[in-house]
């Protein structure tokens, strides 16, 4: 199969490709990626003799026409990923996530090329703390930030091409992930980084928001069952039932260092701050067989910790950076 992997350079885009080199060979794979502040090409070191990098934008009509004529499926993640820079300033997230995903839909129409879209489970908007519900495949629509809103435009136009234009698409829309080579602006990257550094972490509002954690490889392999076998026109929830407040992971983290449980800061809260996310992955882990391997958060966390300590050379360069954005953004201590 030949693969166009769009934001590849990205985390779980450069996770994806490295599965793909290691566990599916025959697959021949090009990454499109415009590298933007979050895009990386380091991160495809270890593979990069074995693809075909391309250096550009999904919202350039023509180059995305070119390279979608000469493969059979298109797995798109490549967007503007992050809810913080979406509330100071939305316009990229619209072009990209928006504009950028219309251009490959016109492209898998016209060439008649498998569509993949990777999607987020914040399109469902958010549950209440303590509340049963999880997410399933027919929660309605309601997202609350710029990005939510940005990603749930993509999904639909994807339904729409799917029905209107019998565009052979699936999506999935998957919970937070954590793993190597995610970008020091994310929560648990931010947090471990900060602790390296020997500063305190920082959690927004009380830190009782509740995320539904990942490894980003057992996204990826759901991902990959899905571009196999998924039924076209279905999306599939990715979850492997990680539920944790944010105030617990920074608890973990500062213990993986031994430093105290409650040695950090709470911050200024964000804008319309979801509060809990929770997936229902039934129909994924029944259709496709699907379960993640990751069974243990800490062990998986334990091993994100040791890779950003082994890896320092990849993220320093972002970090002052980074630190710099959050402060100019407001953000304080309370
Ligand atoms: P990321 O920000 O780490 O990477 C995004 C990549 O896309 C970067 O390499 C960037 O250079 C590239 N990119 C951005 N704009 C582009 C453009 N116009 N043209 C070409 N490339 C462009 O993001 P991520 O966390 O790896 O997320 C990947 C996908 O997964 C996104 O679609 C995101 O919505 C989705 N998702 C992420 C999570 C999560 O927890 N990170 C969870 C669910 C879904
Ligand atoms: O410094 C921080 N302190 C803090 O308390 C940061 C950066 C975040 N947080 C909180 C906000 C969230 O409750 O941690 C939680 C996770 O924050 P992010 O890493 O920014 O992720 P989130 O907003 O949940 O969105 C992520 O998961 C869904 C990805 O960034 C999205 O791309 C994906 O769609």
């Amino acid at each position: 199969m030949r693969l166009l992997v769009t934001g590849g350079a990205g985390f779980i885009g450069a996770n994806f490709v490295h599965l793909v080199c290691s566990d599916h060979p025959d697959t021949t794979v090009t990454v499109l990626d415009s590298l933007t502040y979050a895009g990386n090409r380091q991160s495809l070191q270890p593979v990069l003799n074995k693809i075909d990098f391309v250096h550009g934008d999904i919202a350039d009509l023509d180059l995305v026409d070119e390279l979608v004529s000469g493969v059979d499926a298109v797995v798109h993640f490549a967007a503007e990923s992050h809810n913080d820079n979406s509330l100071a300033d939305p316009w990229p997230f619209l072009q990209t996530n928006i504009v950028g995903t219309y251009s490959l839909l016109q492209a898998v129409r016209r060439y008649n090329v498998r569509y993949h879209h990777i999607s987020t489970d914040e399109v469902y908007g958010d549950l209440e703390l303590g509340d049963p519900d999880r997410f399933t495949e027919y929660t309605p629509y309601n997202p609350s930030s710029p990005y939510s809103a940005t990603k749930a435009s993509s999904d639909m136009l994807v339904r729409a091409w799917t029905r209107s234009f019998g565009v052979q698409a699936t999506i999935s829309n998957c919970s937070n992930n954590y793993g190597p080579y995610q970008h020091v602006e994310k929560f648990i990257p931010r947090q471990i980084t900060n602790v390296i550094d020997g500063q305190r972490p920082r959690l927004y509002g009380a830190g009782h928001n509740v995320r539904d954690w990942i490894h980003v490889e057992d996204h990826n392999r759901a991902v990959w069952e899905i571009l196999q076998r998924g039924r076209i026109g279905q999306t599939y929830l990715i979850g492997a039932d990680g539920e944790l407040d944010n105030k617990t992971v920074v608890g973990m983290i500062l213990e993986e260092f031994g430093r105290s449980a409650d040695d950090f800061d709470f911050v200024t809260d964000r804008a319309g701050h979801d509060l809990r996310y929770a997936i229902d992955s039934t129909l994924l882990r029944t259709e496709l067989g699907w379960t993640p391997r990751f069974e243990s958060f800490r062990d998986g966390l334990r091993q994100t910790i040791q890779w950003y300590r082994d890896n320092e050379s990849w993220w320093r360069p972002h970090k002052a950076v980074t630190e710099r954005g959050y402060a100019e953004k407001g953000e304080q201590a309370i």
